[in-house]
């Protein structure tokens, strides 16, 4: 057992049942030209996750943790694309239709994939969610269950969206997450800040808040604890 000092208070990480979540570090989101540009906002505000987040990446390769990335996304023919989340904004080009990389969030499409700097190892398994939720429509849980695991360092994009609806999703599942503030980001600052501080509000009601460093630190030469979770 390592300690990953955190808020509101140290969470208590054992390694072999721990898995990394990064959700929806996509090209659509994270560069020039992408879906997130496109609706106008500063990606600048989300890439500076793109260092801590390859940092910690790179210490839980070598620790052996499970790695899972997601990416928000429909099929090519819409199919699973709700006609309610297809109308929302009144966007005069939105989800499927073509980008400048591609058809935005359609799978296959350049803008759909991973960042290279993040991009995915062969055998780290890559979920495919229509929804904000990683667990909604998805395999994740079962995958989780089969490989034992029962904690999540949560890291990605957009804080109060995705990040924060998969949070309290594996909440109510019963997976233990600490959310690491500087690997998760938000077009709107204040929204991130207030998306971290709604996790660890009451006691952890939906996980625990930390950094990359606490938990590189807890991966490698960590403070120790004998006792179980
Ligand atoms: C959004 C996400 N914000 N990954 N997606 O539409 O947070």
């Amino acid at each position: 057992m390592s300690i990953v000092e955190a808020a509101p208070y140290d969470f208590e990480l054992a390694a072999p049942r721990a898995a990394m979540l990064i959700i929806d570090m996509q090209r659509d989101f994270l560069e020039p030209g992408g879906f997130g540009d496109a609706l106008g906002n500063d990606v600048s505000l989300l890439r500076k996750t793109i260092a801590p987040t390859r940092r910690l990446l790179d210490a839980a390769r070598r620790a052996g943790l499970t790695i899972i990335h997601t990416r928000e996304g429909h099929r090519p023919d819409l199919s699973d694309l709700p006609p309610a989340k297809k109308a929302r904004g009144r966007f005069a080009t939105g989800i499927g239709d073509a980008g400048p990389m591609g058809r935005i969030l359609v799978r296959g499409e350049p803008g759909h994939d991973i960042i290279p700097e993040l991009y995915p190892l062969p055998g780290e398994p890559v979920i495919d969610k229509p929804g904000k939720g990683a667990f909604h429509a998805t395999d994740l849980d079962a995958i989780l269950k089969n490989l034992g695991i029962t904690q999540l360092i949560v890291c990605g994009v957009t804080t109060e969206v995705c990040v924060n609806t998969s949070v309290r999703e594996a909440n109510d599942r019963g997976y233990r997450c600490v959310v690491l503030a500087d690997c998760c980001a938000s077009y709107f600052p204040e929204f991130h800040e207030m998306g971290l501080a709604m996790i660890k509000a009451q006691g952890a009601i939906f996980g625990w808040v930390s950094d990359s460093k606490a938990a590189i630190d807890a991966l490698t030469s960590g403070k120790r604890k004998l006792a179980s979770v």
